[in-house]
């Protein structure tokens, strides 16, 4: 028989589920699905490549040794690496002027000429982190692959954005379910340098800190339908500025034609509209712009019951925790 006072300090310790509170805590949130891995996926296209394996398990082991405040690991990727890449540069840089939104278009100027970016070389992550730091105060941790919805999202909450370092296989340079470096370096990071989308993206993070299991499918899912395939209005014209669309040469062009269905981006529905990510998506949403998305987000934010409210401080990259019980 349990005690009375042991239920009760239970149910005070299991109020809510533990979440990092400094920016170093980011290196216990290291729960990986294992999904789309080449090693144990005999669907994934680099099953059956040793070569392949071998690569990637190198990057794979630098990032599981990472730990907060060490230098971004350098990779120095081979030629056949750098021509996935090329192929994948090319491709999706001849769709962005009509397809991607007017931020991302600025951002990847920039980081064309400041040479960050370009079809010869992969960039590294040591650098594009230093451009974003400057920028948005985004900064990049290295990541093994796709990790638990609940690590990813806390990481955005301290604007650590966690990338896969690794290519995709190069036989399908035009859409990879998981994400590689392209996917991170072309989809996400210059989406991250515009100011108002990395703000919209640390608050879907601070809103998942100590949230329930339900409400964290929520908010992945609320992520899943903005920052990876989100579309948003411009000059009356749909853009895609999720990072997925805009990593993915097929997606991208499928996206934007007449043939998926659009909604409006309303967070209540969108949080639970069933998704799935082998292949492209059937409904996308779409945002009447930024300030609007994030004005609906806070909204909906405020509607998830937590025991307490939370203020990050950027001088001490923590955590402070209002009203605690
Ligand atoms: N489908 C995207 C691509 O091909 O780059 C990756 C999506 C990762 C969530
Ligand atoms: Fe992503």
């Amino acid at each position: 028989l349990k005690r009375v006072a042991d239920d009760v300090r239970l149910v005070q310790e299991e109020k809510f589920p533990w979440f990092p509170k400094k920016i170093a805590d980011l290196d216990k949130c290291n729960h990986l699905i294992t999904k789309y891995d080449p090693d144990l996926d005999h669907d994934h296209p680099g099953f059956s490549d040793p070569e392949y394996r071998k690569l990637r398990g190198l990057i794979t082991e630098l990032a599981f040794s990472y730990k907060h405040g060490d230098p971004l690991p350098i990779v120095e990727y081979t030629t056949e690496e750098v021509a996935t890449w090329r192929e994948v540069y090319r491709s999706l840089t001849s769709l962005y002027p009509s397809h991607a939104c007017r931020q991302f278009l600025d951002a990847l100027g920039q980081l064309e000429s400041e040479c960050l970016y370009g079809e010869d070389k992969i960039p590294q992550l040591r650098d594009v982190s230093a451009f974003l730091k400057e920028r948005t105060g985004f900064q990049l941790r290295p990541v093994a692959g796709l990790l638990s919805a609940r690590d990813f999202l806390a990481s955005l909450a301290f604007r650590v954005f966690q990338c896969t370092q690794y290519i995709r296989h190069p036989s399908a340079p035009m859409h990879s379910p998981e994400p590689d470096c392209c996917h991170e370096l072309l989809g996400h990071i210059p989406m991250l340098a515009d100011k108002e989308f990395a703000q919209f993206s640390q608050e879907i993070g601070l809103a998942s800190l100590g949230a329930s299991d339900e409400d964290i499918e929520k908010l992945s899912t609320l992520y899943w339908f903005t920052v990876e395939f989100g579309l948003c209005k411009q000059n009356g014209t749909v853009k895609a500025y999720g990072a997925g669309l805009l990593s993915s040469y097929g997606e991208l062009l499928y996206a934007l034609s007449n043939e998926p269905q659009y909604k409006p981006f309303d967070p209540a529905e969108t949080a639970i509209q069933p998704y799935q990510d082998h292949s492209y998506q059937p409904v996308y949403f779409v945002s009447e712009s930024f300030e609007d998305a994030k004005r609906k987000l806070r909204q909906y934010s405020s509607t998830i019951q937590k025991p307490f409210s939370i203020k990050y401080d950027p001088y001490t990259c923590s955590m402070e925790i209002l009203d605690e019980p």
